[in-house]
């Protein structure tokens, strides 16, 4: 429980997560390092590692082998599927993507996955994660039915049967790159059922105003990637970020 311990204190005592998405398959181990101490040094409370295509097996060990060795922030696993586990990272966001239509990314992911978890030291932390529109890469790979981003009770309906089945956070991604991020109202009436439980929410989150437009609609945790691949200061850029989400 160290490390979602740890997300949930930064939450109560500091406002809103933020944390940094490195997919292995976008640069070298090398630099995957470079990006996660800037991002640290801006701020950045937990370095996160996944991605939907390429980000399994040696590049994925390496990745987290480097990140480690430049910083001391937890690593969590973000799997696109079983390939996504590496036994070098701290945790993983143990999740089922509800609205899916293919099992495959439901369940069987889970199962195919879980011994190995169980055999490492991975601290497992459970989430519903669900795809809203527009989606990207991972509404396509992860075959999900997305969310229309006008129909918060689709949301809502979602995140509580991921509630009422156990999982302690919930993540609202509306995909990598996305040109928007979830809406407030979205993201508010998420989090009015989810009560104490975390909200997670990511895709499209680019600047100070959308990160703050998220975290005062309820966002408990924002996740920026596509920013640290495109800015030309990374430190600084996730300073506005966190700026603008800590109490
Ligand atoms: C993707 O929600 C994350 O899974 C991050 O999205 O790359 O748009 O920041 P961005």
């Amino acid at each position: 429980m160290q490390v979602e311990q740890y997300l949930d204190g930064i939450v109560d005592r500091q406002g809103t997560v933020h944390l940094t998405l490195i997919d292995p398959a976008s640069q070298s181990p090398d630099r995957a390092a470079d990006i996660a101490r800037l991002a640290v040094a801006g701020g950045t409370d937990a370095i996160i590692i996944g991605g939907s295509t390429g980000a399994s097996g040696m590049v994925l060990d390496q990745t987290l082998i480097k990140i480690k060795e430049h910083t001391d922030v937890p690593t969590i696993l973000f799997p696109g599927n079983a390939g996504g586990i590496s036994v070098y990272a701290d945790a993983i966001f143990f999740m089922s993507l509800l609205n899916s239509r293919d099992v495959n990314y439901i369940t069987t992911n889970q199962a195919m996955g879980a011994p190995l978890v169980y055999r490492s030291d991975i601290e497992p932390i459970s989430m519903a994660y669900l795809i809203v529109e527009p989606g990207g890469t991972v509404g396509w790979v992860g075959d999900a039915k997305l969310i229309p981003k006008d129909k918060p009770e689709i949301a809502v309906a979602y995140s509580l049967a991921g509630k009422y089945m156990g999982m302690h956070y919930t993540y609202l991604e509306a995909g990598s790159g996305a040109e928007y991020p979830v809406t407030p109202a979205m993201i508010g009436a998420v989090k009015h059922v989810l009560g104490d439980n975390k909200l997670i929410v990511g895709g499209g989150i680019r600047d100070a105003r959308d990160a703050e437009q998220c975290a005062a609609a309820g966002a408990d945790m924002i996740v920026t990637g596509t920013i640290v691949e495109e800015s030309t200061d990374i430190r600084a850029k996730i300073e506005e970020l966190v700026m603008a989400i800590k109490k």
